[in-house]
This record gives C-alpha cells, sequence and structure tokens, in this order.
C-alpha cells in the first residue's frame, strides 16, 4: 500500500519530487485511498453529465452541430522573434529596437484581454495552447503575445478548475520566440488589494521565472508612487517593464482639465524617471478618441524617450479610426485581438488593422492569411462558450458617459440583472458617472472600477440619489470596498479624494495618504509555504502555489480541494469540460506528454434508491462504472 500510495501522490505524478519527497511528505504514510487521475476525471465527467456544470446552467448551450475546434496549422520551423532579442540582449535593447522600427507592431490580446473583455474571462487553457504553435511558426513577426495575468489568474482556479502558472508554463514552452505579455495591477499584483511589498516582489519573480517577458505594470488610480515596487522587481529580473499611464476624461474637452495633457506628459515623465523600458497607454474605457490620440501620441514621443505601446477597446467602436491615428502619430505598437475575439468591449480588430496599414510606410508586416487561418479557430473557440457571451449587440457610445473599463462593461451588466436591475441600466451607467464625479473624478479600472461600480449598484437598487449621499441627513452604509479606498488602502488619486465624503464614508475615522505597502508587514514567504503544505496535507506546494495561496487564500484552497477529487480536468475538450459527455461520445484527454486517456460514455443508468446513478464508461478500453450522486 505504501508503494501504491506513493506512485498515486500528485506530487509523484507530477514528476515534481525530490529525493527529500519522502521525508516531506508525511502523508504517503496516511494510506488513504487514492484514486488514481483516470478516475479522476471520470468523476467529473459522470458528475457533469448527470448534474450540469454550475457555471453554464441556463445559459445558452453551444450548437451540437459545431465541431470541436482544430488546431490550426503549424510548422516546425520557427523564426526568431522578439523574445530572442530579449534573450540575447535584453529589456533596453527591445526597446531600443521598438523605437527604430518603422512597421507598426502587434500585441495579440486574444488569449488574455479578448476572452476577459467578451466571455467573462472563461476561456481554457487547452483552447490557448492548441493554437500557440502556430502563432510561434506563422506570426513570428508579433511583438508579443498577451496571455497572463488581469483577472485571467483568479478566474482559472476559481471557475476553470486549473492552475494559471500551468497555462503559462505551456504557452512558454509552445511559443520560445515569442515575448509574452502579462497585466500587472502594481501593488495589487493579479487581485484587487493592496499586497505586502515582499509578496508583489515574489510574485513578479515568480512570473518571470515562469515565463512572463513583458510586464505591463499599472496602478488603479494612476499612482506612480505604488508602482515602484513592481517596476523595480521587473527591471531586476531582466524583463520589460511597461510602465503604464492608465488614460481617462478627454483631453481635447476643456471641462475635463484634470486630465489635460500636461497631466499625461508628467505622468510619462514620471515613469520614464522610474526606470520603464516602455510607456504603455492604456485605454481601458476606450475613451481615447482620434482627434486626442493624434495629439496625445505626439505629445509622448516628444516629451518622452520611450517607445509607446497603445491599448484600447473598441465600446464604442471607434477604436480603428484611434489606433489609425495613433500610428499616423509614430506610436510604436498597439494591441488588438484577432477577428474573431475583436471588437465590442475587446480591442479593435487585427486583421483589419493589417490591412488598414497595408501599402503605407507603418505596414505591419503581418501574413494576412495567417491572420485569417488563426482567426478560423478562434471563431470555433468562440462557439464553445456561448454562455458567457454578454450580447452585447452593437457599439455603445455609451461608453463616454460612464468611461466603464471593456472589462468591466459587461460584467456590471451581469451583477445588475442578478440584483433585478437589467431594465434600469441606463440608471446605473447614470449613477456610476455620478459615483465617479462624486470620488473626485477618478482613474477607473481595477481595483478602483469595481469600488465605483460596487457604490452605482447600491445606489440604484436602494434609490438614492448622489444629493443623498453626500447630505449630512441621509444614514448610508457603505460597500466595504468604498471604505477601504476612502481609507486610502488602494493608494491617493491625483489631488487626493474629496474631504467630504471621506468624512461621509469614514464617518470621522481617519484616512491616511500614505502609501499603503509602506505600512505593511512582510510576509514570511518560506514560513507560509510550510504551513500551507500542512494544510494540503502533505502536498509539496511550491512558489506558484505560494502566490496562488497569497493573492487569494480561499479560491486557491478551494481549488486545490477540487483538484485532489477531479484531478487534472484542465486536460478535457472545452465541450466535455463544461456540458460533460452524450452517451456513444468519444474523446481523448492528454494527462501527460504522451500519456492519452481515451474516453468512452456508454451509458448513463437510473437513479437509485440512494439517489445514485451508474454512469458507465470505456477508460482505455476498459470498461468503468463511476457512481455519482444525483443532484438535480
Ligand atoms: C465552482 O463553481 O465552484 C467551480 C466549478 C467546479 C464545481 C464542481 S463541478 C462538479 C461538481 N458539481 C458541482 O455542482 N460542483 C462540483
Ligand atoms: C484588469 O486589471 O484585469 C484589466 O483588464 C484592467 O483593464
Ligand atoms: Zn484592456
Amino acid at each position: 500500500a505504501f508503494v501504491e500510495n506513493l506512485l498515486k501522490h500528485p506530487t509523484f505524478l507530477d514528476d515534481s519530487y525530490t529525493t527529500k519527497f519522502i521525508d516531506e511528505t508525511p502523508g504517503l504514510f496516511s494510506f488513504k485511498k487514492r484514486r488514481d487521475r483516470g478516475t479522476k476525471v471520470l468523476n467529473y465527467i459522470a458528475d457533469i453529465t448527470v448534474n450540469g456544470h454550475p457555471e453554464t446552467e441556463g445559459r445558452p448551450e453551444p450548437d451540437a452541430a459545431i465541431s470541436a475546434p482544430k488546431a490550426p496549422m503549424a510548422t516546425l520551423d520557427i523564426q526568431p522573434g522578439t523574445r530572442n532579442l530579449l534573450e540575447d540582449k535584453g529589456p533596453q535593447a527591445v526597446a531600443d529596437w521598438m523605437k527604430a522600427q518603422k512597421q507598426l507592431l502587434l500585441t495579440d490580446t486574444t488569449m488574455r484581454d479578448g476572452h476577459q473583455s467578451l466571455l467573462a474571462t472563461r476561456m481554457r487553457s487547452i483552447d490557448m495552447i492548441k493554437a500557440a504553435p502556430a502563432y510561434a511558426s506563422r506570426m513570428p513577426q508579433l511583438f508579443s503575445v498577451e496571455c497572463w495575468g488581469g483577472a485571467t489568474f483568479d478566474v482559472a482556479y476559481r471557475f476553470l478548475q486549473e492552475c494559471p502558472w500551468q497555462r503559462l508554463r505551456d504557452l512558454r514552452v509552445k511559443m520560445p520566440n515569442l515575448m509574452t505579455q502579462m497585466l500587472l495591477r502594481a501593488s495589487n499584483g493579479v487581485g484587487y488589494t493592496n499586497y505586502p511589498d515582499n509578496v508583489v516582489q515574489a510574485f513578479v519573480k515568480q512570473a518571470a521565472e515562469t515565463g512572463v517577458d513583458v510586464f505591463r505594470v499599472f496602478d488603479s488610480l494612476n499612482w506612480v508612487e505604488n508602482m515602484r515596487v513592481a517596476m523595480d522587481a521587473v527591471v531586476e529580473n531582466n524583463k520589460i517593464c511597461e510602465g503604464t499611464i492608465c488614460y481617462t476624461g478627454d483631453i481635447l474637452d476643456p471641462n475635463r482639465s484634470k486630465y489635460d495633457l500636461q497631466y499625461y506628459v508628467n505622468m510619462a515623465k514620471e515613469l520614464e524617471a522610474a526606470g520603464a523600458h516602455v510607456l504603455g497607454l492604456k485605454d481601458m474605457a476606450g475613451l481615447l478618441k482620434p482627434a486626442a490620440a493624434r495629439v496625445l501620441v505626439k505629445a509622448l514621443k516628444e516629451e518622452v524617450g520611450l517607445p509607446i505601446h497603445f491599448h484600447t477597446h473598441d465600446t464604442s467602436g471607434i477604436a480603428g479610426a484611434t489606433i489609425l491615428a495613433a500610428a499616423d502619430a509614430g506610436v510604436d505598437a498597439v494591441d488588438a485581438a484577432m477577428d474573431a475575439f475583436s471588437g465590442g468591449t475587446s480591442q479593435p480588430c487585427l486583421g483589419s488593422i493589417v490591412e488598414g496599414l497595408r501599402h503605407t510606410d507603418r505596414d505591419t508586416g503581418i501574413d494576412i492569411e495567417v491572420v485569417r487561418d488563426l482567426s478560423t479557430y478562434w471563431e470555433h473557440v468562440r462557439a464553445q462558450y456561448v454562455a458567457f457571451e454578454s450580447g452585447l449587440a452593437a457599439p455603445a457610445s455609451e461608453v463616454y458617459l460612464h468611461e466603464m473599463p471593456g472589462g468591466q462593461f459587461t460584467n456590471l451588466k451581469a451583477q445588475a440583472r442578478s440584483l433585478g436591475l437589467e431594465e434600469r441600466w441606463p440608471e446605473v451607467a447614470n449613477t456610476y458617472a455620478d459615483v465617479n464625479q462624486m470620488f473626485g473624478d477618478i482613474v477607473k479600472v481595477t481595483p478602483s472600477s469595481k469600488v465605483v461600480g460596487d457604490m452605482a449598484l447600491m445606489m440604484v437598487s436602494q434609490n438614492l440619489t448622489r444629493d443623498e449621499v453626500e447630505s449630512a441627513d441621509t444614514d448610508v452604509a457603505f460597500p466595504d470596498s468604498v471604505v477601504d479606498m476612502m481609507r486610502g488602502n488602494l493608494g491617493q488619486p491625483p489631488g487626493g479624494f474629496p474631504a467630504g465624503i471621506v468624512n461621509k464614508v469614514l464617518k470621522g475615522e481617519a484616512s491616511s495618504t500614505a502609501r499603503p505597502g509602506a505600512d505593511m508587514e512582510p510576509v514570511d514567504l518560506e514560513a507560509t509555504r510550510l504551513e500551507l503544505c500542512g494544510t494540503l496535507e502533505g502536498y509539496k506546494c511550491d512558489g506558484e502555489d505560494l502566490m496562488g495561496y497569497l493573492m487569494y487564500p480561499k479560491v486557491f484552497l478551494d481549488y486545490m480541494g477540487r483538484h485532489r477529487t477531479y484531478g487534472p480536468v484542465r486536460t478535457l475538450p472545452t465541450r466535455t469540460f463544461f456540458y460533460g459527455m452524450e452517451p456513444g461520445e468519444e474523446i481523448a484527454a492528454e494527462i501527460d506528454p504522451g500519456k492519452v486517456l481515451e474516453i468512452r460514455l456508454q451509458a448513463v443508468g437510473e437513479t437509485d434508491e440512494n439517489g445514485e446513478v451508474k454512469v458507465f464508461f470505456e477508460l482505455n478500453g476498459q470498461p468503468r462504472v463511476i457512481r455519482v450522486p444525483n443532484r438535480m
């Protein structure tokens, strides 16, 4: 039994055990019956087949006629790309190279912001990994592939039952010539709150080791003071530090003078002085209009020495024009999503940008046939996720009113729906704008955008106006996130928060204007890791697991608990993962390189007197019967 426990131990199976493994792994001697991974996966499929997946319940289902996406063609010949330059000559050489290029450089955001903004971040790793070899072999001209960070980190653990680090490692291996890119919320890491400095540093180090090349670092209030720890850590790890401005307001509107041209130029200079290799210009809501882009990019090119990387969203429908204006004004790189994942709250269309610039001096050099081929693949992928479509059918110029980030827009709409406020959406949008003014006109991007959204939903559901909220005569129960932000725990916006609202929210309690991380005790990382190993009963957790736990303790532990029960479900086809199998259907799941589970669902039995259902499978040709409770 000991040998059996050992051979089936997840660490052993993961090939990550060391000679100290037995000493450090008391769980080996507990002789609890551990099921093998094949059985675990069958249990998952049986459960979903009988009970459905909680995340897709009551949502539209993919058309049964839509076949599983077939990986786009790839070749074995891989040309050197930006990653080779980074590895050979370092981040400054990449920045210099960017500025020396005439062509407009492109970042493909499909694997991060594209699905974050269109499908509530639900794209699974397997659908990305299948496309990666085609990117590496057929799109070596890309500046980078944005495939990590932002909301993808916690959604992977929370809803997709997979490890985000594994995703990064797999993509890294399959795209050895392309730079991978992540979105990092500076001191908020990939979370919604400020973490101690040493946690931010350890997170960046781990991300760099596992495979991130370009770190787009931003602060949700544009407070450069709160970006330094993360930026320094990126530079220290010899990766590309993209110090990023979040764009809000309208530089051409004299009534929005708080965020005028000078404000952005000053911030860019601060980021340059703070050690950024590249200047990120992040228009998370898609508010930068074409004429303003011309003015802003020109000024930034004149006033700072850094190459500029522009990111926008097409919520209003005009983002393509803004990209072309920015290209005219000399922007060095832009973000776009593959056609099938573009438009609306996502990035503008990559293929159309390629075509729009063809035969001009900013010609991207990208092969449009490859774009079409990859986009066909992504179209099939997207069709598997209809349950997560937002239904936004047309461009929304309303975004200039509320200024919601692309990633939040559809989410907040879903939240409003779940609170029964769907028909009152125009009120939510107006209130969101009112809350922004009440908070002093702040940058709205994760996590500050969530605070504004929480407040707006509270006001609409309780029929409170801005005047009432601000009045001394109305008692208001503010959402926790609002109290937290007014205490100063997300840092400071330009000019600080208005004293009136701070006093009202904090009821006289003092707020802090210090950098939140400066007051936080460092975490004892090694002690926490050992404690975590103990909590997980002998599972040898590594630096990656530790970071998952530190960012999201409960989400991570829940994920680990399910992992023990269900095993490597990340290897299942997406349709199987969300909908289970049909009798007679056959699938394959490669749980290790070369180790494939061939799974056939034979039949689903009746529910017996114990409320259990027998599900009949063939696993690699051998009959297997799995019992699951019928919870329907
Ligand atoms: C979650 O929403 O908590 C993550 C999804 C995994 C939940 C598993 S899926 C099989 C089983 N059936 C359920 O209703 N929950 C678990
Ligand atoms: C994120 O932080 O996840 C964002 O996409 C912000 O735009
Ligand atoms: Zn974005």
